[in-house]
């Protein structure tokens, strides 16, 4: 998809810091990292969001857990960790391209978000 930031990374036009790759998938650090260990895990595959996930496609997204999987013991996560998928608006997402936060090494605060008053 033209203009869209995480295709150029997976299409290795724009440089990333790749911790993993194969057919459908690239996993690369965050550029903007929120804990020790901050990877994103993307399907190569143009999929704007979450909201876009059908029968069609869901099969990446399976792929994506897998992978998730081996990267928490490649990347020394066995303690835990937290997967985060923003959506939309609401979900503050930022790159429209569907992706996954694999975050690690530090405690995780919940719930993610201030209590409304
Ligand atoms: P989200 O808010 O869920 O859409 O997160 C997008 C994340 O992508 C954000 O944590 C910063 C990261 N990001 C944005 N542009 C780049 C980039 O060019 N390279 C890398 N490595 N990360 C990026």
């Amino acid at each position: 998809m033209a203009d869209c930031i995480f295709c150029k990374i997976a299409a290795g036009e724009i440089p990333s810091n790749k911790v993993y790759e194969d057919r459908q998938v690239v996993a690369f650090y965050d550029l903007d990292p929120q804990a020790p260990v901050h990877v994103l895990v993307i399907p190569k595959e143009h999929i704007a969001s979450a909201q876009e996930i059908g029968p069609e496609n869901s099969g990446v997204v399976a792929h994506i857990f897998e992978v998730i999987a081996e990267l928490s013991r490649e990347l020394g996560l066995e303690k835990g960790f937290r997967v985060v998928n923003n959506c939309g608006e609401d979900g503050m997402q930022s790159v429209q391209h569907l992706h996954f936060h694999l975050l690690g090494k530090r405690k995780m605060g919940w719930p993610p978000f201030p209590p409304e008053r």
